[in-house]
């Protein structure tokens, strides 16, 4: 039967779920139905979604009866029911601690992307100072909390680096240049260099307007 995942290629959690999907799938035998969903007609509102996920957002996923949505929750409940040993989702406690965090402070990173880029990309208008000093200071801790490591958690990758590389592929689409964050560079260079990464993350800015504004092109 497998496990229903419910996206939207352009959503960014939607993307860390794809490419945890695909980590996984390296290593273990998951059948997975990618079900792709049209927010901008609404497919996410239907009675039958709503079942599945009453917050009708994406990702979402249905495994055997058992409906789970919020993406943080998503890739640990894949890694902790389908890989338990898998070094994704370290089984350490103060490891798994360091991811766990990870995944929390990239709400603040994505929050930053929307109240600064993302507001001035949709309104014309320059965002306030004060979200400005706090996307840059944001950045400057993300940045030294990668440091020398390959990944965001030393030399493994976990699902804390597909979060945020969903995350920070945002910021490329709007040709944000790192170059004053040479850990977060380096460290995206990495990701880059998953055989999957480009697929699930990378659009032409026609395309994700396209996607963003408009129904049946997103599929
Ligand atoms: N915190 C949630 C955010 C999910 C979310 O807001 N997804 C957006 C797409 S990026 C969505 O489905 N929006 C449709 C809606 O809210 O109705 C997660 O990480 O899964």
């Amino acid at each position: 039967m497998g496990i229903d995942l419910y996206v939207n290629k352009f959503s960014t959690p939607s993307r860390a779920a794809l490419m945890t999907v695909r980590q996984l799938q390296a290593s273990v035998n998951i059948a997975i139905n990618i079900k792709y969903l049209d927010l901008p007609a609404n497919e996410h509102m239907t009675p039958e979604f709503l079942k599945i996920n009453p917050a009708h957002t994406v990702p979402a996923i249905s495994d055997n009866g058992f409906n789970l949505w919020e993406s943080r929750a998503i890739l640990a409940y894949l890694c902790n029911q389908y890989s338990p040993e898998s070094s994704l989702y370290p089984t350490d406690p103060k490891t798994r601690a360091l991811v766990d965090r990870s995944l929390n402070f990239d709400n603040t990173i994505m929050t930053a992307f929307r109240e600064v880029l993302a507001a001035k990309y949709f309104s014309g208008v320059d965002p306030p100072e004060d979200k400005v000093t706090a996307f840059h200071n944001n950045l400057k801790v993300l940045d030294a909390l990668i440091g020398r490591s390959k990944y965001l958690i030393g030399n493994h990758l976990t699902i804390a680096d597909f979060s945020l590389g969903a995350i920070i592929a945002n910021y490329h689409w709007f040709d944000f240049s790192f170059s004053g964050y040479p850990n977060i560079e380096r460290w995206y260079s990495t990701l880059r260099e998953l055989p999957y990464f480009a697929e699930i993350n990378e659009f032409s800015k026609e395309e994700r307007d396209i996607g963003w504004f408009t129904s049946k092109q997103n599929k």
